[in-house]
């Protein structure tokens, strides 16, 4: 049998732990137990952020108990272990979470009502933990609750940011950037692992050894190190059959104060070296599909992979006693390039640190990674100039030379030439010599997948055409998903609740049940229930916003809502100038039938993203005027919410009418949100990219608003250097939009503040905002139309719920785990 070790291993030594009993009146003392003997408190005198605290600690007294009987079943079964190495996890908050997969919502509603205390209000207290930027990190926690729930076991490994995504406030009009401060109250949900920290270098030399008997080596002796400690937090699966663990590094420095500094009186001075190493891990970068660029980016990122990369050998060290069979027992999936830099670290660990010569090396390399793009958007490309990589990581940079000689070596004999050989190379000599972590990624790994059947087809088309010639057989699909536990259990109770009636509690277990719901899209009775509970949702919104704005809006009005980090390819720009061209129609044609709207808009711009900036601040101009005008009061209302993040996303996706996924064809990866809202039964308006293409084949085309210029024809369109000046000219409509907004009828304190954002869509359109305004304005009014028709759209929305479950998390999850890791249930035995 295999041994195991106190931490992720958990221990052999204790006994199966006992089940707890779960009814009220234990979790009823078990809450004041916690609250009395680990915060120090009696109720009277316990304020609500202890009572969170003390249910947070009996909670996660339950989840231990499976914690440690899932890492005791992994590691005696020897079943392989898919590690999950991301530089983002947004998660949220944790609580509800768990008490829903753990089935204990009842008990622990009841057991706080004996001291008076409500679960829904305590639960709002929890900061959301934002370790992440957008879908690329929320998709990362889809997939560790997923792969918790379908039971593979896995370990997901990041860093633990001290600040994480930064709240937003906007004041005037304008986003402005405040830090998220999540660990103030402490985080009752993660155990640091002191015994589990490793050494992590930078700098310094590589120096040639040669021994007698043995061929030459290469050393690294770093110029500085820095520590990583673990900190653990359990992820539990639904129902709470299986826990995994995600491990977050925190980086500390070896000498915590130079004392010699400290006593000689420079009491700066002997911090500095604690402060530098400390910094690799303060804070998350506010970039969201865009490079950073910057150094202490590239430390994170090394500092991350190579501390997950030690822990992993260790454990399998620990295990086995070699490491022949590492890909046997591991599967590591790079998550974007951000940890790419792990293969070149694995490639030094197994050559330098544990004597593998290099064809070994390469051959375990590549059978254990395999990697996921999430964007085909040259600006989130990754490089790092050479210098800087070098001065940083020169071992690493060695054997990044040898891999990319090698490569080319194998591409050359297979005959491909020049400009072929240029594009697979891991360096690029056109821009100042810089090192491709796509390429890097790409050649050590077995499997690359994109995130969309669109996504995989571009990427085998465009950023690696030539690697895809050369290997042909590795580039494959994973469509992404979204777990159907928080995003329809925990965020929509009363759908919930209302499925469980209509069709049994099957699809709680099996969300490919929810395809039983299709039959009563018909069933007037049943769709005015629906529609009912979508009419909760959307009060509990408005109470949001009336909140927190200080607007009212009409929970009977459309809600037309477009939600996700704002880009321009994105175009929440052109959702927009759709809004002002309405305000105006609206006004011009009183007598028209008009629907009433509410626009509502979410999402965070990258602090230095000024065009980004420009857009949030002309919705919130927009919002200002239209919002005061009496003459379009019921008809039209502009809403830009705040802080956008997971939790307000779980009160924002039920309460959905429609949903606005209207990117540039071509440029949107996959999506997720497109997901959630068409799981709680909002009609989609989209172009036909990233998933909403798979989305339109699930929902049928009418069930689904489709528009716009296809990947295709945007390509085409801008080899002919299109530009939007003739459509403007021609459309009155766009034009009058146009006008209006550079005339400064939304801004008249600043007149010129929209100008280049309107002159880039006369002399450019970059982003294809002319070219499809027309298209997208048709289609809204569709929508209007079928609003008025109260039974069809019930109908359309129905069968969205009951047509996305193929858009699950663990349907992806599945497909991973069979097409590339060979891991979790089902999988051979190795
Ligand atoms: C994002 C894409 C999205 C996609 C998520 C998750 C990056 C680099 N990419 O379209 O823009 O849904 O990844 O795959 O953040």
């Amino acid at each position: 049998s295999h041994s195991a070790d106190a931490d992720d291993d958990t221990t052999l030594m204790a006994p199966t732990p006992q089940r707890r009993q779960n009814d009220s009146a234990t979790f009823a003392s078990e809450i004041l137990e916690k609250l009395t003997y680990a915060i120090g408190k009696n109720p009277a005198a316990a304020r609500r952020h202890d009572w969170l605290e003390a249910t947070t600690l009996a909670v996660r007294d339950r989840i231990i108990d499976h914690w440690l009987e899932s890492n005791q079943k992994t590691t005696e079964s020897g079943e392989k272990r898919v590690c999950y190495l991301s530089m983002e996890f947004l998660i949220g908050r944790l609580l509800r979470d768990a008490i829903s997969n753990l089935g204990l919502t009842q008990s622990v509603t009841e057991a706080l009502a004996v001291y008076d205390v409500e679960l829904d209000m305590i639960e709002l207290l929890e900061p959301d933990a934002a370790l992440g930027n957008g879908g690329l990190g929320r998709l990362a926690a889809c997939f560790m609750e997923s792969m918790a729930s379908t039971g593979v076991p896995a370990f997901g490994y990041g860093i633990r940011y001290v600040h994480g995504f930064f709240r937003q406030e906007v004041v005037d009009g304008e986003q402005v950037e405040l830090p998220e401060n999540w660990l103030m109250h402490g985080n009752p949900w993660e155990f640091e692992r002191r015994e589990n920290s490793y050494e992590i270098g930078f700098g310094g030399k590589v120096a040639a050894i040669d021994e007698p008997g043995k061929p030459p080596r290469q050393i690294w002796r770093p110029g500085e190190r820095v520590l990583a400690v673990a900190y653990d937090t359990p992820i539990v699966g639904w129902r709470g059959n299986h826990v995994n663990t995600l491990r977050l590094w925190s980086a500390q420095s070896l000498d915590p104060i130079l004392l010699d500094a400290f006593n000689s009186g420079d009491h700066i001075g002997a911090l500095r070296e604690a402060n530098k190493a400390e910094a690799i891990t303060r804070v998350l970068y506010p970039a969201d599909s865009h490079q950073a660029g910057q150094e202490l980016r590239l430390r994170q990122e090394y500092f991350f992979s190579s501390a997950s990369l030690q822990d992993i050998i260790r454990r399998h060290l620990k295990a086995y006693g070699t490491l022949h069979n590492l890909s046997d027992k591991v599967a590591i999936q790079l998550n974007d390039t951000h940890p790419a830099v792990s293969v070149a670290e694995l490639m030094r660990l197994l050559i330098d640190v544990h004597g593998f010569a290099w064809d070994e090396a390469w051959t375990i390399t590549q059978a254990t990674f395999s990697y996921t793009n999430h964007t085909l958007l040259p600006e989130a490309l990754e490089t790092w100039p050479i210098h800087l990589f070098e001065r940083l990581l020169p071992r690493q940079m060695q054997i990044i030379y040898a891999i990319n000689a090698q490569t080319i070596r194998e591409a050359t004999q297979k005959g491909l030439d020049g400009g072929k050989i240029t594009a697979i190379s891991l360096i690029d000599e056109n821009n100042g010599r810089r090192v491709r972590m796509g390429q890097l990624a790409f050649v050590g790994s077995h499997a690359i997948n994109g995130v969309s059947a669109l996504h995989t087809e571009l990427m085998k088309e465009t950023v690696f055409h030539s690697l895809h010639e050369l290997y042909p057989s590795r580039i494959q699909n994973k469509t992404n998903g979204v777990t159907p536990r928080r995003w329809l259990m925990q965020a929509n109770p009363g759908l919930t609740a209302l499925v469980t009636d209509a069709i049994g509690p099957a699809f709680l277990d099996n969300v490919e049940k929810l395809a039983d719901l299709d039959a009563l899209a018909t069933d007037a009775a049943f769709r005015e229930k629906f529609m009912a509970v979508k009419l909760e949702n959307k009060q509990r919104l408005a109470k949001v916003i009336e909140e927190r704005l200080a607007i009212s809006v009409d929970p009977g009005a459309m809600f037309d809502i477009q939600v996700k980090r704002i880009h321009e390819y994105k175009r929440q720009f052109l959702n927009i100038i759709e809004a002002i061209a309405l305000y105006d129609q609206i006004r011009s044609h009183p007598e028209r039938n008009w629907q009433p709207r509410v626009k509502i808009f979410g999402g965070k711009a990258a602090p230095s993203y000024a065009q980004a900036k420009e857009i949030i601040h002309l919705i919130n101009d927009v919002a200002r005027v239209v919002n005061a005008d009496p003459s379009v009061q019921n008809l039209l209302k502009v809403v830009f919410i705040p802080n956008y993040n997971v939790s307000l996303a779980e009160i924002i996706m039920p309460a959905a009418d429609l949903s606005e996924q209207i990117s540039t064809a071509g440029l949107e990866a996959s999506g997720t949100g497109n997901m959630k809202f068409a799981l709680n039964g909002a009609l989609t308006i989209g172009t036909l990219d990233g998933a909403n293409v798979e989305m339109l084949e699930h929902l049928g085309e009418e069930n689904i608003y489709i528009f716009g210029l296809t990947a295709a024809e945007v390509a085409a369109r801008r080899r002919e250097a299109h530009s939007g000046r003739s459509i403007i000219e021609n459309s009155r409509l766009l034009r009058e939009a146009l006008d209006s907004i550079v005339k400064g009828v939304f801004s008249p304190d600043g007149q010129e503040r929209y100008a280049s954002l309107v002159s880039n869509l006369y002399n450019n359109d970059w982003w294809m905002i002319a070219a499809d305004f027309e298209a997208y304005w048709q289609t809204q009014r569709k929508l209007d139309d079928l609003w008025q028709d109260t039974p069809s759209w019930g109908e359309k929305a129905v069968r969205n719920t009951a047509r996305m479950s193929w858009f699950s998390s663990d349907r992806s999850i599945r497909e991973y785990a069979k097409d590339i890791w060979r891991a979790g249930p089902g999988a051979p035995a190795s």
